[in-house]
Protein backbone atom coordinates (compact mmCIF):
# COMPACT_ATOMS: atom_id res chain seq x y z
CA UNK A 1 0.00 0.00 0.00
CA UNK A 2 2.69 2.21 0.77
CA UNK A 3 4.79 1.30 -1.99
CA UNK A 4 1.42 2.50 -4.26
CA UNK A 5 0.84 5.77 -2.92
CA UNK A 6 4.83 6.64 -3.05
CA UNK A 7 4.29 5.34 -7.03
CA UNK A 8 0.96 8.04 -7.32
CA UNK A 9 3.03 10.99 -5.18
CA UNK A 10 6.15 10.00 -8.41
CA UNK A 11 3.18 10.16 -11.23
CA UNK A 12 1.74 13.61 -9.93
CA UNK A 13 5.57 14.92 -9.78
CA UNK A 14 6.01 13.04 -13.49
CA UNK A 15 2.74 14.90 -14.63
CA UNK A 16 3.70 18.53 -13.38
CA UNK A 17 6.99 18.23 -14.87
CA UNK A 18 5.57 17.22 -18.17
CA UNK A 19 3.20 19.95 -18.51
CA UNK A 20 6.21 22.11 -17.54
CA UNK A 21 7.77 20.99 -19.94
CA UNK A 22 5.54 21.43 -22.62
CA UNK A 23 4.72 24.50 -21.69
CA UNK A 24 7.94 26.04 -22.03
CA UNK A 25 8.59 24.39 -25.44
CA UNK A 26 5.26 25.97 -26.49
CA UNK A 27 6.35 29.28 -25.19
CA UNK A 28 9.78 29.24 -27.13
CA UNK A 29 8.41 28.15 -30.37
CA UNK A 30 5.62 31.01 -30.78
CA UNK A 31 7.86 33.67 -29.12
CA UNK A 32 11.38 33.08 -29.87
CA UNK A 33 11.60 30.68 -32.82
CA UNK A 34 9.17 31.82 -35.17
CA UNK A 35 9.90 32.87 -38.48
CA UNK A 36 8.45 34.70 -41.44
CA UNK A 37 10.26 33.33 -44.21
CA UNK A 38 11.28 35.58 -46.96
CA UNK A 39 12.58 34.02 -49.98
CA UNK A 40 15.53 32.44 -48.33
CA UNK A 41 16.04 34.39 -45.43
CA UNK A 42 14.15 34.50 -42.33
CA UNK A 43 13.53 37.74 -40.56
CA UNK A 44 12.92 36.15 -36.79
CA UNK A 45 9.81 37.65 -34.70
CA UNK A 46 12.47 39.31 -32.42
CA UNK A 47 13.34 41.85 -34.95
CA UNK A 48 9.66 43.08 -34.24
CA UNK A 49 10.26 44.50 -31.27
CA UNK A 50 13.31 46.43 -32.19
CA UNK A 51 11.73 49.74 -32.81
CA UNK A 52 9.28 49.80 -30.22
CA UNK A 53 8.50 52.74 -28.49
CA UNK A 54 5.22 53.37 -25.82
CA UNK A 55 3.14 56.62 -26.00
CA UNK A 56 1.70 57.77 -22.52
CA UNK A 57 -1.18 58.94 -22.51
CA UNK A 58 -0.86 62.67 -20.80
CA UNK A 59 -4.47 62.58 -18.50
CA UNK A 60 -4.12 59.21 -16.98
CA UNK A 61 -0.33 58.40 -17.07
CA UNK A 62 -0.84 54.63 -18.77
CA UNK A 63 1.37 53.69 -21.38
CA UNK A 64 1.09 51.95 -24.73
CA UNK A 65 3.04 50.35 -26.22
CA UNK A 66 3.50 50.78 -30.66
CA UNK A 67 4.41 48.34 -33.01
CA UNK A 68 6.88 48.30 -35.76
CA UNK A 69 7.01 46.17 -38.73
CA UNK A 70 10.39 43.87 -39.57
CA UNK A 71 11.98 44.76 -42.67
CA UNK A 72 13.68 42.52 -45.23
CA UNK A 73 16.98 41.88 -43.80
CA UNK A 74 18.86 39.53 -46.35
CA UNK A 75 21.62 40.60 -48.99
CA UNK A 76 20.13 43.25 -51.07
CA UNK A 77 22.30 44.45 -54.45
CA UNK A 78 23.39 48.46 -55.03
CA UNK A 79 20.31 48.98 -56.92
CA UNK A 80 17.16 51.35 -56.51
CA UNK A 81 14.17 52.85 -58.57
CA UNK A 82 14.31 55.75 -60.12
CA UNK A 83 11.66 58.48 -61.44
CA UNK A 84 12.32 61.66 -63.39
CA UNK A 85 8.78 63.56 -62.27
CA UNK A 86 7.02 66.89 -61.78
CA UNK A 87 5.57 67.64 -58.18
CA UNK A 88 1.87 68.09 -60.60
CA UNK A 89 2.81 64.38 -61.59
CA UNK A 90 2.36 63.37 -57.69
CA UNK A 91 -1.16 61.80 -58.03
CA UNK A 92 -0.33 59.75 -61.39
CA UNK A 93 3.00 58.80 -59.92
CA UNK A 94 1.46 57.00 -56.66
CA UNK A 95 -0.39 54.14 -58.07
CA UNK A 96 2.74 53.50 -60.33
CA UNK A 97 4.25 53.35 -56.79
CA UNK A 98 2.06 51.23 -55.32
CA UNK A 99 1.80 48.67 -57.73
CA UNK A 100 5.55 48.25 -57.84
CA UNK A 101 5.20 48.13 -54.21
CA UNK A 102 2.45 45.69 -54.29
CA UNK A 103 4.16 43.46 -56.97
CA UNK A 104 7.44 43.72 -56.24
CA UNK A 105 9.33 45.96 -53.72
CA UNK A 106 7.33 45.12 -50.55
CA UNK A 107 9.33 41.97 -50.10
CA UNK A 108 12.84 43.76 -50.79
CA UNK A 109 12.32 47.17 -49.58
CA UNK A 110 14.54 48.72 -52.30
CA UNK A 111 15.53 52.67 -52.32
CA UNK A 112 13.51 55.02 -54.33
CA UNK A 113 15.61 57.64 -56.15
CA UNK A 114 12.71 60.72 -57.34
CA UNK A 115 14.60 63.21 -59.56
CA UNK A 116 13.01 67.06 -60.75
CA UNK A 117 13.92 70.18 -62.42
CA UNK A 118 12.35 72.21 -59.19
CA UNK A 119 12.40 71.49 -55.66
CA UNK A 120 10.33 69.26 -54.53
CA UNK A 121 7.28 69.83 -52.34
CA UNK A 122 6.90 68.08 -48.84
CA UNK A 123 3.46 67.41 -50.12
CA UNK A 124 5.07 65.43 -52.72
CA UNK A 125 8.12 64.03 -50.41
CA UNK A 126 5.91 63.13 -47.54
CA UNK A 127 3.15 61.32 -49.90
CA UNK A 128 5.88 59.67 -51.59
CA UNK A 129 7.38 58.23 -48.84
CA UNK A 130 4.93 57.00 -47.26
CA UNK A 131 4.41 54.73 -50.20
CA UNK A 132 7.83 53.67 -50.37
CA UNK A 133 9.13 50.35 -48.27
CA UNK A 134 12.87 51.20 -48.70
CA UNK A 135 14.41 54.90 -48.17
CA UNK A 136 13.00 57.75 -50.49
CA UNK A 137 15.25 59.77 -51.95
CA UNK A 138 15.02 63.22 -53.75
CA UNK A 139 17.46 65.15 -56.31
CA UNK A 140 17.43 68.73 -57.39
CA UNK A 141 19.16 68.45 -61.09
CA UNK A 142 22.12 70.94 -61.74
CA UNK A 143 21.07 73.75 -64.34
CA UNK A 144 23.67 72.14 -66.58
CA UNK A 145 22.04 69.07 -67.22
CA UNK A 146 18.49 70.96 -67.87
CA UNK A 147 19.03 73.58 -70.19
CA UNK A 148 20.20 74.42 -73.45
CA UNK A 149 24.30 74.19 -74.10
CA UNK A 150 26.33 76.98 -75.03
CA UNK A 151 26.51 75.16 -78.42
CA UNK A 152 23.24 75.15 -79.67
CA UNK A 153 21.76 77.85 -81.69
CA UNK A 154 18.26 78.87 -79.79
CA UNK A 155 16.92 80.50 -83.14
CA UNK A 156 17.33 77.51 -84.86
CA UNK A 157 16.01 75.26 -82.54
CA UNK A 158 12.63 77.60 -82.19
CA UNK A 159 12.62 77.35 -85.75
CA UNK A 160 12.53 73.78 -85.88
CA UNK A 161 9.66 73.59 -82.90
CA UNK A 162 7.67 75.88 -84.89
CA UNK A 163 7.42 73.65 -87.67
CA UNK A 164 7.44 70.53 -85.74
CA UNK A 165 3.60 71.93 -84.71
CA UNK A 166 3.11 72.78 -87.73
CA UNK A 167 4.09 69.00 -88.63
CA UNK A 168 1.46 68.02 -85.80
CA UNK A 169 4.95 65.81 -84.19
CA UNK A 170 3.81 65.09 -80.88
CA UNK A 171 5.83 66.72 -77.91
CA UNK A 172 7.68 68.94 -81.17
CA UNK A 173 7.20 72.01 -80.30
CA UNK A 174 7.89 71.26 -76.50
CA UNK A 175 11.34 72.68 -74.47
CA UNK A 176 10.87 70.63 -71.46
CA UNK A 177 10.49 67.40 -73.27
CA UNK A 178 13.78 67.88 -74.93
CA UNK A 179 15.02 68.44 -71.70
CA UNK A 180 13.10 65.29 -70.30
CA UNK A 181 14.93 63.14 -73.14
CA UNK A 182 18.45 64.49 -72.93
CA UNK A 183 18.04 64.19 -69.27
CA UNK A 184 17.15 60.36 -69.48
CA UNK A 185 19.98 60.11 -72.16
CA UNK A 186 23.03 61.48 -70.48
CA UNK A 187 22.29 62.86 -67.16
CA UNK A 188 19.92 60.58 -64.75
CA UNK A 189 22.66 58.02 -64.01
CA UNK A 190 25.29 61.57 -63.06
CA UNK A 191 23.14 62.44 -60.30
CA UNK A 192 25.10 62.30 -56.99
CA UNK A 193 22.16 60.55 -55.69
CA UNK A 194 22.52 57.99 -57.73
CA UNK A 195 26.63 57.06 -56.51
CA UNK A 196 25.71 54.73 -54.41
CA UNK A 197 24.03 52.65 -56.42
CA UNK A 198 25.10 49.52 -59.55
CA UNK A 199 21.30 48.86 -60.68
CA UNK A 200 18.51 50.90 -61.09
CA UNK A 201 14.67 50.16 -62.46
CA UNK A 202 12.72 53.21 -64.16
CA UNK A 203 9.19 53.83 -63.42
CA UNK A 204 6.81 56.26 -64.29
CA UNK A 205 3.63 58.58 -63.66
CA UNK A 206 0.74 56.30 -64.94
CA UNK A 207 2.35 52.67 -65.27
CA UNK A 208 1.11 49.55 -63.89
CA UNK A 209 2.74 45.80 -63.34
CA UNK A 210 0.40 43.30 -64.22
CA UNK A 211 2.37 40.62 -62.31
CA UNK A 212 3.56 39.53 -59.07
CA UNK A 213 7.23 39.13 -58.78
CA UNK A 214 8.53 36.94 -56.29
CA UNK A 215 12.27 37.10 -56.89
CA UNK A 216 14.78 39.85 -56.58
CA UNK A 217 15.53 41.19 -60.01
CA UNK A 218 18.09 43.12 -59.51
CA UNK A 219 20.03 39.96 -58.31
CA UNK A 220 18.53 37.83 -60.75
CA UNK A 221 20.48 41.12 -63.48
CA UNK A 222 23.71 39.97 -61.76
CA UNK A 223 23.85 36.50 -61.81
CA UNK A 224 22.80 36.22 -65.24
CA UNK A 225 25.39 39.14 -66.00
CA UNK A 226 22.29 41.26 -67.50
CA UNK A 227 23.33 44.72 -68.50
CA UNK A 228 19.72 46.04 -70.05
CA UNK A 229 16.24 44.63 -69.32
CA UNK A 230 13.15 45.83 -70.93
CA UNK A 231 9.03 44.73 -70.97
CA UNK A 232 7.90 46.48 -74.38
CA UNK A 233 9.80 47.75 -77.54
CA UNK A 234 8.12 49.89 -80.40
CA UNK A 235 9.05 51.36 -83.32
CA UNK A 236 10.03 55.58 -83.15
CA UNK A 237 8.42 58.02 -85.11
CA UNK A 238 10.88 58.62 -87.98
CA UNK A 239 10.18 62.63 -88.09
CA UNK A 240 11.61 63.15 -84.70
CA UNK A 241 15.60 61.51 -85.42
CA UNK A 242 16.07 62.35 -88.83
CA UNK A 243 19.62 62.21 -88.75
CA UNK A 244 20.67 60.06 -85.23
CA UNK A 245 21.35 56.69 -87.30
CA UNK A 246 23.57 59.56 -89.62
CA UNK A 247 25.17 60.27 -86.36
CA UNK A 248 25.99 57.27 -85.46
CA UNK A 249 27.19 55.88 -88.18
CA UNK A 250 30.01 58.43 -87.65
CA UNK A 251 30.22 57.57 -84.40
CA UNK A 252 30.68 53.93 -85.13
CA UNK A 253 33.66 54.95 -87.90
CA UNK A 254 35.35 57.01 -85.40
CA UNK A 255 35.35 54.73 -82.88
CA UNK A 256 34.64 51.07 -83.93
CA UNK A 257 36.37 49.99 -80.75
CA UNK A 258 33.12 50.37 -78.57
CA UNK A 259 30.92 48.63 -80.96
CA UNK A 260 30.36 44.94 -79.79
CA UNK A 261 31.66 41.83 -81.67
CA UNK A 262 28.41 40.28 -80.46
CA UNK A 263 26.25 42.58 -80.67
CA UNK A 264 22.42 43.15 -81.42
CA UNK A 265 22.73 45.64 -84.98
CA UNK A 266 20.64 42.88 -86.27
CA UNK A 267 17.58 44.15 -84.01
CA UNK A 268 18.05 48.06 -84.77
CA UNK A 269 19.12 47.59 -88.17
CA UNK A 270 17.72 45.29 -91.50
CA UNK A 271 20.44 46.05 -93.39
CA UNK A 272 23.18 45.14 -91.61
CA UNK A 273 23.78 48.74 -90.32
CA UNK A 274 22.85 50.72 -93.43
CA UNK A 275 19.77 52.28 -92.24
CA UNK A 276 18.41 52.38 -89.15
CA UNK A 277 14.61 50.56 -88.43
CA UNK A 278 13.32 52.53 -85.81
CA UNK A 279 12.77 49.33 -83.08
CA UNK A 280 13.70 50.32 -79.76
CA UNK A 281 12.90 49.52 -76.31
CA UNK A 282 10.10 51.81 -75.01
CA UNK A 283 12.48 53.26 -72.05
CA UNK A 284 9.53 54.08 -69.28
CA UNK A 285 10.37 50.80 -68.55
CA UNK A 286 14.48 49.81 -67.85
CA UNK A 287 16.01 47.81 -65.74
CA UNK A 288 19.53 48.27 -66.00
CA UNK A 289 22.70 48.54 -64.71
CA UNK A 290 24.21 51.59 -64.51
CA UNK A 291 27.67 50.75 -65.60
CA UNK A 292 26.51 50.59 -69.10
CA UNK A 293 25.54 54.39 -69.05
CA UNK A 294 28.81 55.21 -66.91
CA UNK A 295 31.22 53.41 -68.95
CA UNK A 296 33.62 54.83 -71.38
CA UNK A 297 31.43 53.72 -75.00
CA UNK A 298 28.15 55.50 -73.97
CA UNK A 299 29.71 58.73 -72.20
CA UNK A 300 31.70 59.18 -75.41
CA UNK A 301 28.36 58.15 -77.55
CA UNK A 302 26.07 60.70 -75.68
CA UNK A 303 28.84 63.24 -75.92
CA UNK A 304 28.95 62.97 -79.55
CA UNK A 305 24.87 62.95 -79.99
CA UNK A 306 24.72 65.98 -77.59
CA UNK A 307 27.25 67.97 -79.70
CA UNK A 308 25.69 67.04 -83.16
CA UNK A 309 22.55 69.03 -81.26
CA UNK A 310 19.62 66.43 -81.94
CA UNK A 311 17.72 66.50 -78.84
CA UNK A 312 17.04 70.28 -79.77
CA UNK A 313 17.49 70.79 -83.63
CA UNK A 314 15.19 67.36 -83.88
CA UNK A 315 13.52 65.78 -80.90
CA UNK A 316 15.64 62.47 -80.32
CA UNK A 317 13.57 60.56 -77.53
CA UNK A 318 16.23 59.13 -74.89
CA UNK A 319 14.40 55.55 -75.70
CA UNK A 320 15.99 55.22 -79.56
CA UNK A 321 19.57 56.56 -77.82
CA UNK A 322 19.32 53.90 -75.06
CA UNK A 323 18.23 51.67 -77.15
CA UNK A 324 20.56 51.84 -80.02
CA UNK A 325 23.72 52.04 -77.08
CA UNK A 326 22.66 49.02 -75.69
CA UNK A 327 22.30 47.24 -79.08
CA UNK A 328 25.86 48.23 -80.29
CA UNK A 329 27.87 48.11 -76.94
CA UNK A 330 26.46 45.12 -75.33
CA UNK A 331 26.94 41.46 -75.71
CA UNK A 332 23.46 40.52 -77.41
CA UNK A 333 23.23 37.98 -74.46
CA UNK A 334 23.43 41.15 -71.54
CA UNK A 335 19.78 42.06 -73.43
CA UNK A 336 17.23 40.83 -71.37
CA UNK A 337 13.75 40.68 -72.18
CA UNK A 338 10.95 40.43 -69.34
CA UNK A 339 7.98 38.43 -70.36
CA UNK A 340 6.86 37.89 -67.05
CA UNK A 341 6.30 40.96 -65.37
CA UNK A 342 3.15 42.28 -66.77
CA UNK A 343 3.78 46.07 -67.45
CA UNK A 344 1.25 48.72 -69.20
CA UNK A 345 1.98 52.47 -69.66
CA UNK A 346 -0.62 53.80 -71.77
CA UNK A 347 -1.52 52.70 -74.49
CA UNK A 348 0.61 49.02 -74.24
CA UNK A 349 -0.10 46.27 -72.21
CA UNK A 350 3.02 43.96 -71.59
CA UNK A 351 0.99 40.38 -71.04
CA UNK A 352 2.24 36.95 -70.40
CA UNK A 353 0.76 34.65 -73.34
CA UNK A 354 1.96 31.89 -71.41
CA UNK A 355 -1.33 30.90 -69.26
CA UNK A 356 0.97 29.00 -66.98
CA UNK A 357 3.27 32.29 -66.39
CA UNK A 358 0.25 34.52 -66.01
CA UNK A 359 -0.64 31.96 -63.26
CA UNK A 360 2.35 32.10 -61.73
CA UNK A 361 2.80 35.64 -61.07
CA UNK A 362 -1.05 36.25 -60.29
CA UNK A 363 -1.33 38.48 -63.12
CA UNK A 364 -3.97 40.82 -64.02
CA UNK A 365 -3.82 41.52 -67.30
CA UNK A 366 -6.30 39.75 -70.16
CA UNK A 367 -3.35 37.95 -72.81
CA UNK A 368 -5.63 39.26 -75.51
CA UNK A 369 -4.33 42.73 -74.98
CA UNK A 370 -0.80 41.79 -74.84
CA UNK A 371 0.86 44.67 -77.40
CA UNK A 372 4.18 42.07 -77.33
CA UNK A 373 3.88 40.54 -80.93
CA UNK A 374 1.73 43.17 -82.00
CA UNK A 375 2.93 44.63 -86.02
CA UNK A 376 4.21 47.92 -84.26
CA UNK A 377 6.15 46.12 -81.95
CA UNK A 378 9.75 45.01 -82.22
CA UNK A 379 9.42 42.08 -79.90
CA UNK A 380 8.61 39.37 -81.77
CA UNK A 381 12.27 40.58 -84.10
CA UNK A 382 14.48 40.43 -80.81
CA UNK A 383 12.99 36.51 -80.69
CA UNK A 384 13.67 35.87 -83.93
CA UNK A 385 17.34 37.83 -83.98
CA UNK A 386 18.12 35.74 -80.93
CA UNK A 387 16.37 32.09 -81.91
CA UNK A 388 14.20 32.49 -79.01
CA UNK A 389 10.83 30.08 -79.13
CA UNK A 390 7.80 32.52 -79.44
CA UNK A 391 4.91 31.57 -77.06
CA UNK A 392 2.05 29.45 -78.15
CA UNK A 393 -0.42 32.12 -79.89
CA UNK A 394 2.08 34.55 -80.63
CA UNK A 395 1.06 34.72 -84.45
CA UNK A 396 -2.76 35.67 -83.38
CA UNK A 397 -1.46 38.89 -81.71
CA UNK A 398 0.32 40.35 -84.61
CA UNK A 399 -2.65 42.37 -86.23
CA UNK A 400 -4.60 42.22 -82.75
CA UNK A 401 -6.15 45.56 -82.39
CA UNK A 402 -5.09 48.46 -80.34
N1 LIG B 1 10.80 67.05 -63.44
C1 LIG B 1 10.28 66.93 -64.65
N2 LIG B 1 9.93 65.72 -65.10
C2 LIG B 1 9.40 65.60 -66.33
C3 LIG B 1 9.20 66.73 -67.18
N3 LIG B 1 8.67 66.30 -68.34
C4 LIG B 1 8.53 64.96 -68.22
N4 LIG B 1 8.97 64.53 -67.02
C5 LIG B 1 9.02 63.15 -66.53
O1 LIG B 1 9.74 62.42 -67.48
C6 LIG B 1 9.18 61.15 -67.71
C7 LIG B 1 8.76 61.02 -69.16
O2 LIG B 1 7.80 62.00 -69.48
P1 LIG B 1 6.43 61.62 -70.18
O3 LIG B 1 5.64 62.86 -70.29
O4 LIG B 1 5.81 60.46 -69.49
O5 LIG B 1 6.95 61.21 -71.59
P2 LIG B 1 6.48 60.02 -72.50
O6 LIG B 1 6.42 58.75 -71.71
O7 LIG B 1 7.34 60.05 -73.71
O8 LIG B 1 5.07 60.49 -72.93
P3 LIG B 1 3.65 59.94 -72.49
O9 LIG B 1 3.30 58.97 -73.56
O10 LIG B 1 2.81 61.20 -72.51
O11 LIG B 1 3.75 59.33 -71.14
C8 LIG B 1 8.02 61.03 -66.74
O12 LIG B 1 8.49 60.36 -65.60
C9 LIG B 1 7.66 62.46 -66.44
O13 LIG B 1 7.12 62.58 -65.16
C10 LIG B 1 9.58 68.03 -66.67
O14 LIG B 1 9.47 69.06 -67.32
N5 LIG B 1 10.12 68.06 -65.41
MG1 LIG C 1 5.35 58.45 -70.02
Amino acid sequence: MAALIISSDKKNLYKKIAIAVIGLLTFYIVFQGASVSSHGNSVSSTQLSAGNSAVKNAKTGYQYRTVSYPKYTGPKEKATFVTLVRNSDLYSLLPSIKSVEDRFNHKFNYDWVFLNDEEFTDEFKDTVSALVSGTSKFGLIPKEHWSFPSWIDQKKAARVRDQMREDKIIYGDSVSYRHMCRFESGFFYRQSVMDEYDWYWRVEPDVLLHCDIDYDIFKFMRENNKKYGFAISIHEYEATIKSLWKTTRDFMELHPEFVHPNNMMDFISDDNGLSYNMCHFWSNFEIGALDLWRGDAYSAYFDYLDQAGGFFYERWGDAPVHSIAAALFLDRSEIHFFDDVGYFHMPFHSCPLDPEVRLRGKCDCNPASDFTFHGFSCTAKYFTVNDMKKPDGWVNQVDAAL
